[in-house]
């Protein structure tokens, strides 16, 4: 049985940052979830290019608001309390905050605890 709470996250190194968020790495592959499970943070007013093309993701936002737009189709979709999708295509897209946006990530394969975005908005596949 594991229990964390987010406050033994916070300040460690399993709190990841970028210019435009923050990751509490909850679980990572070395739990052996076979997936990794964080609580991430979008800053209000920031645009982020993303692409995972090694992992698939599922965010569930849980506070604030934005959107999310879809590179291959331009398609752009709210984003607020209660909204959960799913890069079932690996799909690029750009995530774009109005407020703060506390959203909860899942990612398979699990990350291991260091990854960030490269210029391509790509986590890289790290094997251990
Ligand atoms: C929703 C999203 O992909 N945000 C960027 C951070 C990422 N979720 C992570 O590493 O936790």
């Amino acid at each position: 049985m594991i229990v964390r709470h987010l406050q033994d996250i916070i300040g460690t190194e399993n709190e990841t940052t970028a210019e435009t968020w923050s990751s509490r790495r909850m679980l990572l592959k070395k739990d052996q979830m076979g997936f990794s499970f964080h609580d991430t943070v979008i800053y209000a007013g920031t645009e982020t290019h993303i692409w995972y093309q090694n992992h698939l993701e599922a965010v569930y936002c849980v506070q604030g608001k934005g959107e999310i737009e879809t590179v291959a189709d331009g398609k752009v979709y709210p984003i607020n309390d209660g909204t959960m999708y799913a890069l079932n295509e690996h799909d690029e897209h750009y995530l774009r905050a109005t407020e703060d946006m506390r959203l909860i990530c899942v990612f398979n394969p699990p990350l291991t605890g260091r990854e960030t975005h490269d210029e391509n908005g790509v986590y890289p596949l790290i094997e251990e």
